[in-house]
């Protein structure tokens, strides 16, 4: 028998590269597109470990051309859309091409699955950023909580998750969306704020920095980890019936109890260290979120195994052997 074959944009992301090797395990065939970078050091790092196990060509979300070709060599069974400009802040300064990528990238794919393979699964990675500072009375954001974005990152997400939901009711499509709250690893990009917080505290540690400088350090975030994430991308496609899910881990923490933490566990006091520049500050800052996953633990029986403790120690780990080899 032929093996599942699943087509993932993105997949040499934080996400995309636990998502492949997750379903490299499940025993699919896994079939990725990688952006062309001027840097080709670093455009597959995160494959490593699975390298020569999938199958992965150039392509970009802004290239149609380029999905298409490699969706038809992939024939999938299921696609994961990840792929995007996923930096929140970064979205403010390149505003036309986050919605180009995020958006009208996103229903290319979604559109070429509809006309092309109409009996294949397709996940969307829709995010809490959607839901802007909008909250629920007991302090928490769901699958009904009104979605109003406050960035173009998040407008640009909107838009998707909408044609997600659209193509799903005109067309009888099985295409889902996950609503996924603020995950992490060692994985993750040193410009978004746990990586940053890690990489730089141990830099401080070790005498080769004096500062860290930060944006708002009164937000919360609800964070998770990417492996636990990916398999609920996985529980979503393989529901019975097509679905939208928040996965979140329903705690919450400031920028500011990061800090302490982190710092704290490398035996240093934050407050010495950390100083604050608007540069990092965004022009509207969604203030908070908790996310209520109870849909997914009900309906699909998926739980978070890392704790966020375990999340920051796995972090600190890895960042503390890769910047005592460099
Ligand atoms: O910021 C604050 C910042 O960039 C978290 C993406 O995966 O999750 C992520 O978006 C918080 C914000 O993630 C700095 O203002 C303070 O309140 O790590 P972040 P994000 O913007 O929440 C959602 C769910 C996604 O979908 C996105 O793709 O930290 N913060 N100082 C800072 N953030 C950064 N990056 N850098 C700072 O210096």
């Amino acid at each position: 028998m032929r093996a599942r074959r699943a087509f993932i944009t993105g997949i040499a992301g934080q996400d995309g590269s636990y998502l492949a090797e997750y379903l490299l395990e499940q025993g699919y065939e896994v079939f990725g597109i990688i952006r062309r970078n001027s840097i080709t050091e670093h455009q597959q790092n995160r494959l490593d470990a699975i390298a020569g196990l999938v199958h992965t060509e150039y392509g970009d979300l802004l290239d149609p051309a380029s999905i298409q070709r490699v969706m038809t060599k992939a024939q999938p069974d299921e696609i994961y859309n990840l792929a995007a400009q996923s930096h929140v802040r970064i979205s403010f300064d390149v505003p036309h091409l986050t919605v180009q990528t995020n958006a009208l990238g996103a229903f290319n794919v979604l559109d070429f699955a509809r006309t092309h393979f109409p009996d294949a699964r397709f996940y969307q990675a829709s995010s809490s950023e959607m839901f802007g500072n909008s909250v629920d009375a007991d302090g928490k954001q769901r699958e009904t909580t009104p979605m109003k974005p406050a960035s173009p990152y998040g407008c640009s997400k909107l838009f998707a998750y909408s044609a997600v939901r659209n193509y799903r009711k005109a067309y009888g499509m099985f295409a889902a969306n996950g609503i996924l709250f603020n995950h992490e690893s060692p994985r993750r990009a040193s410009n978004f704020v746990t990586s940053k917080v890690v990489r730089n505290a141990i830099m401080i540690k070790r005498g080769r920095l004096k500062q860290l400088e930060l944006g708002n350090l009164d937000s919360q975030r609800d964070w998770g980890h990417s492996k636990d994430y990916v398999r609920a991308m996985h529980m979503i496609l393989n529901h019975e019936t097509p679905d939208d899910f928040v996965v979140a881990t329903g705690t919450t923490h400031s920028i500011r109890e990061l800090c302490q933490l982190v710092f704290g566990k490398l035996g240093l006091a934050y407050e010495e260290f950390v100083v604050q520049n608007p540069k990092y500050v965004r022009p509207e800052e969604l203030a908070y979120l908790c996310g209520d996953a109870t849909k997914a633990t009900t309906v699909l029986g998926w739980k978070p195994e890392y704790s966020f403790d375990r999340l920051i120690d796995e972090m600190i780990d890895a960042a503390e052997r890769e910047i005592h080899a460099s």
